[in-house]
């Protein structure tokens, strides 16, 4: 049996930072440095906590550059080399002025026109310029507990204005939906719909049974080694990037750093409230590390969307709401399929197949409820409905989603999601072989320009499948 050495170690964690797996590479790592702390492991963790680029890894990139500092010079790692980790760590820190300081240290240590003294001399003058930009912002910024509460109030009505221009503030509670129990008057609903484990033999012919049959389904057992189940949480995400402005809604161009959205969360008694969708999560240098998180299920690994690269429509989302928000009925974009995992909360799903007249999706007539409210449809219609008896072609499936499931939704079903407690899921939208024949109709039908770039890339990626 080969016993797994300090160098193996090392190496694995050399080859997943190489390969961008910096999470990966960091607990690698970090298996090593309680017993053989050297300076090229501690310079080779900080800078993976660099490169994770959020404000808690950016302090963990600080701790494990000083003690590269404290060991250095190593083997191959000079002090002057350390430093400059040290300073650029402490630059993501914000320790704006000890960075400047560090910089300068890193100058005096290697006088001349080297490498490294040409590039700590440009991040020196960088430090020094962000510098004068962060206390003039640290200068507009509210002085007492009494003004960040004041001016969190004016974010969340300016957003909530952009969202629903209309709206007095009494219109926001004006049925008293935050004095229902949701999870008492839906708790026990249809619950009409199939489970998978993934362990299941019937899972490795999900795509036969469920995608081609455009057949709704819930699998379970796909989030189970997903980090996403224990590391997202509301307070590792505000410690993580709760300065980062993130989308709360991009119909409306609403944007909101994500500890005031989290405030509003939790303060906020609104009938159908704020609802964060975000599609740019995987961009951000904040958040980019989420996406490395999580797995897309193996039933939904291909995706002949995928090679249009930037030209693709916004395709995965991450959805943060309280509880009483959600989906109003609507249908996917482009004639996508979906999946929905949720990380953690429970949300109430309601799906009608395809060809559903949307007149029988509504109350009859004209009542006071907003359209695209998703509270008041299920609250003010769908309530009753329910127990209608349905035909059976357009039977409604319902259903509660809890954590750790993965819901799919086929492509063009008709789908509304209320979230009956405060809900954190990731969603992605996909085309595959079983519903490219609807991606390309709806493409093809309203995104001309979109539609002749897919079909360049389908006749490249799989000349066999020919919808047009
Ligand atoms: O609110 C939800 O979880 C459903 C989201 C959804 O249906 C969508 O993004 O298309
Ligand atoms: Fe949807």
């Amino acid at each position: 049996m080969a016993i797994a050495t300090s160098d193996d170690a090392l190496g694995r964690g050399t080859r997943l930072a190489e390969q961008g797996l910096f999470t990966e590479a960091l607990a690698a790592f970090r298996s090593l440095s309680p017993g053989d702390p050297t300076a090229e492991l501690m310079e080779a963790i900080a800078q993976c906590e660099l490169m994770l680029d959020t404000a808690s890894s950016a302090h963990r990139a600080v701790e494990a550059a000083r003690q590269a500092v404290a060991l250095a010079p190593g083997a191959t790692l000079t002090l002057p080399e350390a430093q400059q980790t040290l300073a650029r760590a402490l630059v993501s820190a914000f320790q704006l002025p000890e960075a400047i300081e560090t910089y300068k240290q890193v100058l005096a240590l290697c006088p001349g026109d080297g490498e490294i003294a040409a590039s700590a001399s440009e991040e020196l003058s960088e430090a020094t310029v962000a510098l004068v930009a962060h206390e003039r912002r640290l200068a507009t910024m509210p002085k007492t507990e009494e003004a960040w509460v004041a001016r969190r109030r004016r974010l969340q009505m300016r957003a909530r204005a952009e969202r629903r221009p209309g709206w007095s503030e009494q219109d926001w509670k004006a049925h008293s939906f935050a004095r229902l129990d949701l999870t008492a008057i839906f708790g026990h609903c249809m619950g009409n719909i199939t489970r998978v484990d993934v362990h299941d033999e019937k899972y490795t012919s999900f795509g036969k049974e469920f995608q081609e049959r455009s057949s709704p389904a819930v699998i379970c057992g796909a989030m189970d080694d997903w980090r996403a189940m224990e590391r997202w949480t509301m307070e590792g995400f505000a410690s993580d990037f709760g300065h980062q402005r993130i989308i709360c809604d991009h119909r409306f161009g609403i944007r909101m750093r994500f500890d005031d959205f989290r405030a509003y969360m939790a303060e906020q008694d609104d009938d159908t409230p704020l609802y964060l969708f975000d599609h740019a999560f995987g961009e951000y240098p904040s958040t980019r590390f989420l996406v490395d998180q999580y797995q897309v299920p193996e039933a939904f690994e291909s995706d002949l969307l995928a090679e249009l690269g930037p030209l693709r429509p916004p395709y995965r989302w991450l959805l943060l709401g309280p509880r009483r928000s959600g989906s109003a009925l609507h249908k996917d974009p482009l004639g996508t399929s979906a999946w929905n995992a949720l990380v953690s909360g429970k949300k109430l799903w309601v799906l009608f197949p395809p060809c559903t007249p949307p007149e029988l999706l509504r109350p009859e007539v004209a009542s006071d409820f907003s359209e695209e409210s998703a509270s008041c449809w299920f609250l003010h219609w769908w309530k009753s409905a329910r127990a209608r008896a349905w035909p059976e072609q357009f039977k409604p499936i319902e259903f509660l989603q809890e954590p750790g499931e993965v819901v799919f939704v086929p492509a063009r079903w008709w789908h509304a999601v209320l979230n009956l407690e405060d809900s954190l899921a990731v969603t992605q939208n996909f085309c595959n072989e079983w519903n490219v024949a609807d991606v390309w109709r709806c493409t093809s039908a309203t995104h001309p320009v979109l539609a002749r770039h897919f079909r360049q890339s389908l006749k490249s990626q799989c000349p066999e499948a020919r919808p047009f």
